[in-house]
């Protein structure tokens, strides 16, 4: 038995999934994952280190780690690379300024081996906020067309009203388990599709 249907194995009896919640301070991570485990959003605190939790959905289980994005704590955020199935990159769709900051970040992330087989999900967040960029700049800005080294997608959200986060959330789940559990040695959910067959970028129309 080779070593790659081993582990996916074991995967597939943990119906684990590791994921990384990444971008910078005040993007909104915390308060997304806040709200997508229907908590208190009303007082959150900018995160100096990291937290971890658990979210359930369509039976599997995903250890979610959401680490501080300010400029000092962002040299750290290496330290969680190991063993990632998927980054959620969080954008506040408010900050024109730091749009191309933000570029540079998710760019000097996705250069990383130990992200190479990571599925990313960018969430372009607080489009509650009157003057927020649209999904569409948000793409452009970041240039996101031009990423072939992972499998991603763009959703709009709001952390405030909730909205977009679930659609978000269950492609990612469908997607890192149609990679990992695609061979049938899982008896969970159907299986999306095998990584080979699928398309390096995709795009969702706005949420
Ligand atoms: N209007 C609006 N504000 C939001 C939204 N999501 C988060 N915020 C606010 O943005 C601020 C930052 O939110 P956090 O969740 O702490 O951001 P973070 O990305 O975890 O920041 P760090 O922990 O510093 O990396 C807080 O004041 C939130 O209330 C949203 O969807 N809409
Ligand atoms: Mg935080």
């Amino acid at each position: 038995m080779g070593l790659l249907t081993i582990i996916r194995k074991n995967k597939a009896k943990s119906r684990e999934m590791r994921v990384l919640f990444l971008g910078l301070d005040n993007a909104g991570k915390t308060t997304i994952l806040k709200k997508l485990r229907s908590e208190d959003i009303s007082t959150i605190s900018p995160t100096l280190g990291f937290n971890i939790s658990t979210l359930v959905r369509d039976g599997y289980t995903l250890n979610i780690w959401d680490v501080g994005g300010q400029k000092t704590l962002r040299p750290y955020w290496r330290n969680y690379f190991e063993s990632t199935d998927a980054v959620v990159w969080v954008v506040d769709s408010g900050d024109r300024l730091r749009m191309s900051d933000c570029g540079s970040e998710l760019r000097g992330l996705l250069g990383e081996e130990r992200l190479a087989g990571a599925t990313l999900l960018v969430f372009a967040n607080k489009q509650d906020l009157f003057g927020a960029m649209s999904l569409e700049e948000i793409r452009d800005a970041l240039d996101l067309p031009s990423i072939v080294s992972h499998r991603w997608i763009i959703r709009s959200c709001s952390a405030y009203t909730g909205t977009g986060l679930d659609e978000g959330m269950d492609w990612l789940v469908k997607e890192v388990a149609g990679r990992l559990y695609w061979n049938g040695l899982s008896a969970g959910p159907t299986p999306v599709q095998p990584a080979a067959d699928a398309a390096p970028a995709r795009l969702t129309a706005d949420a």
